[in-house]
């Protein structure tokens, strides 16, 4: 969704491709003082052009974030900062304006000298001026690029049936996705591998119509409040709260993630109260080292046991939203 904004370059990288363009230019005259300061007039008029339709380009197809669904405006304050990007894009666009102002009251005169040393004085000056007024801008321009960076990262959300997989770190979240649709997100013995939010699809066919479903693989989550959380625990809550039709919370009861169940058991009622409106599958994995006896669900990623049926439970919660 994100992945079509044109790169955006720094201060120096911009006003050296402007200047490369203008160098091109070349006009032929028998009276070659009028083809000198056709020459300037004509490169000093590429150079704002091409410098300002690039700024203009920047901002334009930047996404206005006050449009994108929730989903994506939090992970943008997250992971970017709405307020630089916005002060940044602000940045860039009083350069353009700036850089049209300076050269709309310089031009006249280029226009109306006959006189080579002038014209090529006044154009330096144009130059000058304008360099400086980009320069002034290259710290918003590297954080623009920066942004788009990340934004280029984020995954594809669509409008359809969505369950969130949420849990403590280590307990299987991305091995779970894995044995249910084709995303590969990374799978290691150490908790926050994780580190942003990953989708797969899981599809079921309903009288010869194929419905595509979302599974969404989170960070883990620890049990404290919203204000001390990290900004990778600050995504799953995004997701949580931004996209999800259905829950699977998922417990690791073996005590391999590293974490106690009376730890787990303390998050799953705080995101039940913050969730409340929203269903829960609530699920004990790695059934293989450690059965409960409880009334959950069991599941194993690593043996594949529970797995359809879970998925088959998740297909018919989500029929029914
Ligand atoms: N024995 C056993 N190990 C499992 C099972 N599911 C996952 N694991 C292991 O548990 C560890 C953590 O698995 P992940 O899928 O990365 O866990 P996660 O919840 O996504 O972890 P974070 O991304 O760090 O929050 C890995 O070493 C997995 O191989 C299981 O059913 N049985
Ligand atoms: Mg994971």
């Amino acid at each position: 969704m994100f992945r079509n904004i044109p790169p955006i370059l720094a201060a120096k990288q911009l006003l050296d491709r402007s200047i490369r363009r203008t160098k091109k230019i070349q006009i032929h005259d028998r009276d070659k003082r009028y083809e000198i300061k056709k020459i300037i007039i004509a490169r000093t008029e590429t150079f704002i052009t091409d410098l300002t339709s690039q700024l203009e380009s920047y901002v334009k197809n930047f996404p206005s974030i006050d449009k994108l669904p929730l989903f994506y405006q939090e992970i943008i304050d997250i992971k970017i900062d709405t307020d630089k990007l916005k002060k940044s894009l602000g940045a860039i666009d009083w350069a353009r304006k700036t850089t049209l102002m300076v050269y709309s009251t310089q031009n006249s005169s280029l226009i109306k000298s006959g006189n080579v040393e002038f014209l090529k004085q006044k154009q330096k000056e144009i130059y000058g001026r304008v360099s400086s007024i980009v320069k002034q801008v290259d710290k918003n321009l590297v954080f623009l690029s920066n942004a788009q960076k990340i934004l280029r990262t984020f995954p594809d959300i669509e409008d359809i049936p969505t369950v969130v997989i949420a849990g403590y770190p280590n307990v299987g979240k991305s091995s779970l996705i894995r044995q249910l649709s084709a995303a590969k997100p990374e799978i290691a013995q150490y908790p926050f591998t994780t580190k942003q939010i990953y989708v797969g699809h899981m599809e079921k066919t309903v009288r010869y119509e194929k419905k595509q479903y979302q599974i969404i693989d989170t960070p883990g989550l620890l049990d404290r409040p919203l204000s001390e959380r990290n900004n990778i625990e600050k995504q799953a809550i995004a997701a949580l709260r931004n996209l999800a039709d259905l829950i699977v919370f998922i417990f690791d009861p073996s005590g391999t993630s590293g974490y106690q169940m009376s730890e787990q058991t303390l998050m799953l009622e705080d995101i039940k109260k913050l969730f409340c409106d929203v269903p829960f599958i609530i699920v004990e994995n790695k059934v293989d080292v450690q059965n409960t006896g409880s009334a959950n669900r069991k599941i194993s990623c690593t043996t594949g046991n529970g797995i359809e049926e879970l998925r088959q439970e998740i297909l018919s919660v989500l029929d029914h939203i």
